[in-house]
């Protein structure tokens, strides 16, 4: 700890480990690409330059603070440099600005307008490299790359996966995907965090969706139905400048404007997912098998235990993730009861997550040869749509949900943020086991820790629970349950950090902050609402009834349940 003196001003440091971190505290910004707060430091894009007296010009993320140094962040020198850069990256990049999925969110766009940058002192790049859309989920752009790294580092450090490396070197250097193959033949899970740290456009999600939604809804043939997950709504404000705030009803009502027949919550089937997923837990801890359960909700960490860990398949819940039941119950059930061929219905999801577009085209996820969800939007690609459509979303009223599926409760909504399904499982069995009535909130399973373990006692059960984000320190837990040195009756393991709300296709900032933000409006909403365990949900106990004859039985097996490939 110390002092030291920004700008004339005399500032206090702790424990921060640079200078860029004791500015921003102070409220001085410094413009930054390549650095990220929870990754490591690479010190490459000099832009972060400031001038240290004694010292000259230092990159402010990888010098530590000193007692008693004195820096400025504005001088001319510290913008010449920075202009410098900024025109340098310009050259290399394709500036076709009006045609980027990232107009608008590009760190590259606002730096360059902030700095005043008229023209470049250097010349434009000419040849375009390919456009890699292989992927379901990702599009990468690597005319736009500027080679900052980071979704280097966040694929490695926090998911441990490693899909991006840097190939040659000097003026030769670019990214590139493992083996140099397209991201489909890669190892990638999808989850979109390379997108979510990506300043400038080179990294994307694959938004080809939306022509395919227009046209759906343009076709008279056509029934098309919507759900929305729980982690959009505490989202997608952001993006018409309102903050992490709950914009359920708006969101409702604006996609009924776009012209969606039927409007659904997922949150409907969370609480689906919790009773069979439950009595599925439940069952393996009296036959004391298959344990400790796993999580099934996330199709990243799904696509990863199938990749890396197959001997793990058989301790995964055989659940279906709460979009792809409802897709099911859609398809098979719902559109029979319109009397409608599954083909005819047109089921989109609203997700935060761009694995769920991969996750929606696994094949066994189909009824009569109709995928069960026949497209997913990001959070992002759902707001273009609205802006498309001309909604001016700020002045919309707030619409509910339809019938008959339109009970939801707390629990279920807790499903986006890391935690939320383990304390929905806890309140399910709690109160059935219990039959308690009354709330039951469950503490350890909150907060933005990557790894959380508790042991509770519900009746003469003592469970030993853990919750884990980002598959880097599933990994670590992992090692721990498999050499024995820990053992656990159940994991919830969501690949995105702080779950659903920080999943790949959230608005950017996509960062610590907007998680943290997007996670408490989750736990408001869910303190709000009167409803809190699933089997509170009597809509839902009429659908099981109507459909399957009630739940967790053999033919809920048969619609809402799966099997992983290794
Ligand atoms: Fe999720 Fe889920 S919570 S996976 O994080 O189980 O995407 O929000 O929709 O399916 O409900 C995502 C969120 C979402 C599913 C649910
Ligand atoms: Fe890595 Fe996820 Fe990006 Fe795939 S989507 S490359 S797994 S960070």
């Amino acid at each position: 700890s110390g002092k030291i003196t920004i700008n004339g001003q005399v500032i206090d440091f702790t424990d921060e480990t640079n200078i860029l971190a004791v500015a921003r505290k102070a409220g001085i910004d410094i413009p930054t690409l390549c650095y990220h707060p929870e990754l490591t430091i690479a010190g490459a894009c000099r832009l972060c330059v400031v001038e240290i007296e004694r010292m000259g010009m230092q990159a402010s993320c990888s010098t530590a603070p000193a007692d008693g140094m004195v820096v400025y962040t504005n001088s001319e020198r510290v913008n010449r440099v920075r202009k410098m850069v900024l025109e340098l990256l310009l050259a290399n990049h394709d500036r076709e600005c009006t045609t980027c999925d990232s107009s608008g969110a590009c760190k590259l766009q606002k730096y360059a307008n902030d700095y005043g940058i008229k023209r470049l002192r250097y010349p434009s790049r000419t040849v375009m490299a390919p456009l890699d859309t292989s992927s379901l989920s990702v599009v990468r752009d690597p005319n736009k790359c500027i080679l900052c790294g980071l979704c280097v580092r966040v694929c490695k450090e926090k998911q441990g996966i490693g899909v991006w490396d840097f190939k040659n070197r000097g003026s030769r250097t670019e990214i590139v995907a493992a083996m140099d193959q397209p991201l489909a033949e890669s190892a990638c899970i999808n989850c979109g965090q390379c997108i979510a740290v990506c300043p400038c456009g080179a990294l994307t999600s694959n938004s080809s969706a939306i022509e395919e939604v227009w046209a759906a809804i343009r076709d008279p043939k056509k029934t098309v139905v919507c759900q929305i997950a729980p982690a959009p709504r505490a989202a997608l404000g952001e993006e018409f400048g309102l903050g992490s705030v709950d914009v359920t009803g708006k969101l409702v009502a604006a996609l009924r404007k776009v012209g969606f027949d039927k409007v659904f919550d997922t949150v409907f089937t969370a609480d689906m997912t919790t009773i069979e997923e439950s009595n599925e837990f439940l069952g393996r801890l009296v036959k004391g098998e298959n344990l400790p359960l796993f999580t099934s909700c996330c199709p990243g960490w799904v696509k990863y235990a199938e990749e890396f860990h197959p001997e793990l398949l058989n301790n995964l819940s055989t659940c279906r993730s709460p979009h792809q039941m409802f897709g099911s119950l859609l398809k098979k059930k719902y559109a029979k009861e319109l009397g409608i061929a599954p083909q005819d219905m047109y089921v989109v999801s609203i997700m935060p997550c761009t694995a769920k577009k991969y996750e929606a085209k696994r094949p066994e996820f189909m009824t009569e040869g109709s995928y069960d969800v026949d497209a997913v939007l990001t959070t992002v690609e759902a707001a273009r749509m609205f802006r498309e459509a001309g909604i001016l979303f700020n002045a919309l009223e707030n619409s509910e949900f339809d019938q008959p599926m339109q009970q939801t409760t707390g629990s279920g909504v807790l499903f986006g943020a890391t935690g939320g399904v383990m304390e929905s499982v806890v309140r399910y069995v709690a109160g059935k086991l219990l039959n308690a009535e009354g709330r039951i909130d469950v503490e350890f399973t909150r907060g933005m820790e990557d790894t959380k373990i508790a042991s509770i006692n519900v009746g003469d059960n003592k469970l030993s629970l853990a919750v884990v984000n980002g598959l880097a320190a599933t990994e670590e837990l992992l090692k721990k349950i498999q050499s024995g040195e820990m053992t656990v009756h159940a994991v919830e393991v969501m690949a995105c950090p702080g779950g659903c709300v920080g999943g790949g296709g959230q608005p950017y900032q996509n960062d610590g902050e907007h998680r943290k933000a997007r996670a408490k409006e989750i736990y408001n909403i869910d303190s709000k609402l009167v409803l809190h365990k699933a089997q509170d949900n009597e809509d839902l106990d009429k659908i099981f009834e109507k459909y399957w004859g009630g739940c967790c039985n053999h033919d809920t097996h048969h619609d809402l349940h799966t099997h992983y490939y290794p």
